[in-house]
């Protein structure tokens, strides 16, 4: 087995156990711990609890590795690896109970930014539907056993667009003119509200396209892989060092450009 093989089926292994978790605390009731960028973007318990157990598990199984988390921040190590994870992304659905949630596990190597680094595995794992999306750098992605592949081809009714926003009011304005810009070559939109699942959605074919701004790195790391290993395309504007995270697109290669034009990636 490769590295990135490896790393993948460490990852799978610990997203199940961190998604079994995430889902009995849900299943036990949710409490929010506190709010932090904006009074909607909010943290719960499990959030914690489940990171924790993400990161003391690499820590065990993976000492050298350096560790990069939504809730706790970054941890640097020695071995040029990093793990990037969102213990729950999808927080307000798990909040509110909508079953669209995931654990999201990357493991990096170079520099832990996302301009930087070279993504050798990811897994995204919703814990209600049992769907497990994973993928090895170089040896493509799958749901399960089944392999994945971004759809070829877009009708003539356009594609299925996702997309997302930030929890900063302010940017409510900005990111519906970017719905605005986008619409006109998209059959229809959706917004299922965690950016892991809408990437794997992309390398599925359940999506032909998704865009975002401000997305952090581990709401990201682990489905952009999925989407390239799938045989879709995955691009991130340049940071231009703003309060707001870049754009990001991921698409079919048979609207990647159309759709990358019209958000103002390229
Ligand atoms: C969230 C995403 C959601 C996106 C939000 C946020 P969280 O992650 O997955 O789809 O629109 O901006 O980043 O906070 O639930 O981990």
């Amino acid at each position: 087995m490769s590295l990135a093989q490896d790393l993948e089926s460490l990852a799978i292994d610990i997203a199940r156990e961190a998604g079994d978790l995430a889902r009995s605390r849900r299943d036990a009731g949710v409490a929010i711990a506190a709010t932090k960028s904006a009074l909607a973007d909010i943290v719960t318990e499990a959030d914690r609890e489940v990171e924790a157990l993400i990161r003391a598990r690499l820590e065990r199984e993976r000492p050298e590795d350096g560790f990069l988390g939504e809730e706790t921040g970054e941890g640097s190590g020695e071995s040029g690896i990093t793990w990037v994870v969102d213990p729950i992304d999808g927080t307000v659905n798990y909040a509110y109970g909508i079953p669209s949630y995931a654990v999201s596990i990357a493991a990096v190597r170079g520099e832990p930014t996302p301009e930087a680094w070279e993504a050798l595995a990811g897994v995204v794992f919703n814990p209600v539907t049992g769907e497990l999306f994973h993928a090895a750098a170089g040896e493509g992605a799958k749901l399960g056993m089944q392999r994945l592949s971004v759809n070829a081809e877009v009708g003539p009714a356009g594609g299925l667009i996702a997309t997302g926003f930030g929890y900063d009011p302010s940017t409510h304005a900005g990111d519906l003119a970017l719905v605005g810009r986008v619409m006109p070559m998209a059959r229809d939109l959706r917004r299922a509200g965690a950016a892991s699942l809408d990437l794997a959605s992309v390398a599925a074919g359940r999506l032909d396209g998704y865009f975002e701004r401000g997305l952090r790195p581990w709401d990201f790391a682990a489905g952009a892989l999925l989407v390239t290993e799938a045989g879709g395309r995955f691009g991130r504007a340049a940071d231009d060092g703003g309060p707001r995270a870049p754009l990001v697109v991921a698409a079919s290669p048979a609207i990647f450009d159309r759709i990358s034009e019209l958000a103002g990636l390229s």
